[in-house]
């Protein structure tokens, strides 16, 4: 684990070098999950027995590249209606599996390090990259309370980050992830359009061919 940030106020440095401000309100936490990468790993794949991974369909009628599950106590889901967040899995009917404890203090320590402490969140949507599968810009905007940050966690393959600013067509930064990355997201970028490009082929050493995402969010 890293030494504890000093730089709590919003916009300070925290106080590990390998913590890198991208703009105001969110950093990159280079390795900041990496000691529990393994008790990540074995939770999400306790997850997806429950809710399995599966290719949402957009409101356009595209069926997205990424495979998605959650846990929490709701759920982000797509279809032909929209996307929401549910309480409930749409394949099962049952309630998405609980976020794990260490899934919450993870999240719940890396978004102190970048200036929100008291981050509770709700949900964790688990997306899945296999070779190809990208996500186009977007914004995350169906959360109830964008007083809260995003944490996002990389584990797998590396893959590159789109991050852009408040329009679809400005510039934007093009931000290597790898395995153990956390980015942290919240304040003034929290409405910032994002993507990620097509994952190139290659083989992860704990997961092969695929990069895991998770998105820490406050959704209710
Ligand atoms: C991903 N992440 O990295 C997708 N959204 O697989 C996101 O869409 C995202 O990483 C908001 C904040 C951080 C993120
Ligand atoms: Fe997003």
């Amino acid at each position: 684990m890293y030494a504890p940030s000093t730089g709590d106020l919003f916009g300070d440095a925290p106080a590990d070098t390998r913590h890198t401000r991208l703009v105001e309100g969110a950093w990159l936490l280079r390795g900041y999950a990496l000691d529990k990468a393994s008790t990540l790993l074995a939770a999400i794949e306790h997850i997806a027995v429950a809710a399995p991974f599966r290719h949402l369909i957009t409101p356009g009628g595209f069926r997205m590249s990424v495979a998605m599950t959650n846990c929490g106590t709701v759920g982000w889901v797509s279809d032909s209606s929209g996307y929401r967040y549910q309480p409930g899995d749409p394949l099962s009917g049952r309630p998405w599996p609980p976020m794990p404890s260490i899934f919450l203090e993870l999240a719940q320590s890396a978004a102190q390090a970048g200036g929100f402490p008291g981050f509770t969140p709700d949900a964790c949507l688990i997306n899945r990259y296999q070779p190809g599968a990208r996500l186009t810009l977007h914004q995350d905007k169906d959360e109830g309370d964008f007083g809260a940050p995003i944490v996002s966690v990389s584990l797998g393959l590396p893959a590159t980050f789109l991050f852009g600013g408040n329009s679809r067509n400005g510039r934007q930064q093009r931000i290597p992830l790898q395995h153990g990355d956390v980015v942290t997201w919240g304040g003034p970028a929290r409405l910032y359009y994002h993507g990620v490009l097509p994952l190139k082929d290659g083989h992860h050493a704990v997961l092969g061919a695929q990069r895991l995402n998770l998105t820490f969010r406050r959704a209710r």
